[in-house]
């Protein structure tokens, strides 16, 4: 028989983690278990994607890899995928650390004109270009700790002008940098201090405005809103994303962060494809979200950050047989990380969710939670080459050995762009 000519081919891989099965949607309760484990496994890929995924011994047999790479004593996986990024923002907020850990609250600091409106001023300052060459930076650094696809959003503009530099940003940097970016449009992330007196003026500027443009230029596939007490009320927060659905944005939601607030409820009665946080999320509200199918994103860097020790109940949300995902939140200022690993670790410490679960919500589920489950988010042929090589002997380790870059090798589209940890 002749064998398949492949681009790369893994092999020896001490588990390979395929999670496959589930590209037509995301893994819930007990399937969050299942990583679809491989042990002496291999992985080819062939022009960027993925043609076979099995044994080394199967591999020998029918497949003939140009380069070969042994992945012996490793965990090889698919790539991260991050589902709730702020990626591009002007500035940054290292005085509100010293000023939580005197005391004050998120939105405190938030309602004296800090907080998001701090993002605010530096991202209105910054031109595109400064946007752009900062959000490299970052991305560089989560394509180092494993993360090949990401969402971004806008909300640091503000006005029609400020959020469609910040989505062209995002347009800019998908097309100039390997990691494949998702874009979201956050108008509505805070009420700007020019309308705090009428907020609902600031409503009708997002849906008759900024909306209309946004969609125009198709600079957002899906709309966010910050739903949350002294910001978006839940009636503010349906009439932009029922105005948004209406333009083809699919509906995200910030939900029930701070304080019980109706954010899961409404995630369902849309139909959203996500909401996120969820720390005071009601038992109703999840149920009926998994009713609707919409998929908890969980981000738990953020209470880590905020110095909280309220998390959100990951482990009630998988009993009732809800699909979780995990995020870093990455923002300028209750979570500045953009590392995947970070947040996986305090999944696992802090919402004790297991290390196969944090897997499943890190990978597939969090590849479903931005409608990229057919793509990428598992090792299974035809999926995007996207592949990571762990420098831990099984998958529990990763968990386990926290607080470091476990990422050997990346694989993006099927070429290496990251090597020892580092960009090559
Ligand atoms: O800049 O504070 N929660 N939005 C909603 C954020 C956090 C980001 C920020
Ligand atoms: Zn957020």
């Amino acid at each position: 028989m002749e064998k398949m000519r492949v681009d790369i081919l893994i092999e020896h891989a001490s588990q390979l983690l395929t999670l496959q099965g589930n590209s037509e949607r995301p893994k819930m309760g007990k399937e969050l278990l299942n990583l679809g484990i491989i042990e002496d496994g291999a992985v080819a890929v062939k022009d960027g994607i993925i043609v076979f995924a099995g044994s080394t011994a199967d591999a020998r047999q029918k497949i003939f890899g140009e380069v070969t790479i042994n992945a012996a004593g490793k965990v090889v996986m698919p790539g991260f995928v991050d589902p709730h990024t702020h990626l591009v923002f002007g500035g940054s907020r290292e005085q509100e650390l010293s000023l939580r850990l005197k005391g004050a609250s998120y939105m405190e600091i938030l309602q004296q004109g800090g907080g998001i409106m701090s993002s605010v001023r530096a991202t209105r300052e910054a031109t595109l270009e400064e946007l752009v060459e900062k959000g490299e930076k970052s991305l560089d650094i989560m394509l180092c700790r494993g993360t090949t696809t990401a969402e971004a959003k806008s909300g640091y503009g503000l006005t029609v002008e400020d959020e469609l530099k910040q989505l062209l940003a995002i347009r800019l940097l998908n097309k100039k940098h390997p990691v494949d970016l998702v874009s979201t449009f956050l108008g509505a992330h805070a009420i700007p201090s020019e309308y705090k007196a009428v907020p609902d003026e600031f409503v009708d500027l997002v849906v008759e405005e900024m909306l209309p443009e946004v969609a125009r230029d198709n600079l957002a596939e899906f709309c966010d809103v910050f739903c949350e007490e002294g910001v978006f009320s839940v009636e503010q927060s349906r009439r932009i994303l029922l105005a948004a659905s209406s333009y083809g944005m699919k509906p995200k939601l910030h939900a029930d962060e701070l304080v019980p607030f109706g954010g899961a409820e409404l995630a369902a009665q849309l139909a959203a494809v996500s909401a996120d946080h969820l720390l005071y999320a009601s038992e109703q509200g999840i149920k009926m979200m998994v009713e609707a199918g919409v998929i908890p994103v969980l981000l738990p860097g953020t209470p880590f950050c905020l110095l909280s020790e309220k998390y959100a109940d990951a482990r009630k949300m998988i009993a009732l047989g809800a699909p979780v995902a995990i995020a870093t939140d990455f923002n300028p200022g209750s979570c500045p990380t953009e590392s995947m690993q970070f947040a996986m670790a305090v999944a696992c410490y802090k919402m004790k969710m297991l290390p196969a679960e944090i897997i499943s919500a890190a990978t597939i589920n969090a590849a479903h939670a931005i409608g990229r489950g057919r793509e990428v988010g598992s090792l299974e042929l035809g999926k995007k080459g996207d592949i990571l090589i762990m420098d831990a002997p099984n998958y529990e380790y990763l968990l386990y050995h926290f607080g470091i870059n476990a990422v050997e090798k990346v694989l993006k589209n099927g070429k290496i762009v990251v090597e020892k940890g580092k960009l090559v």
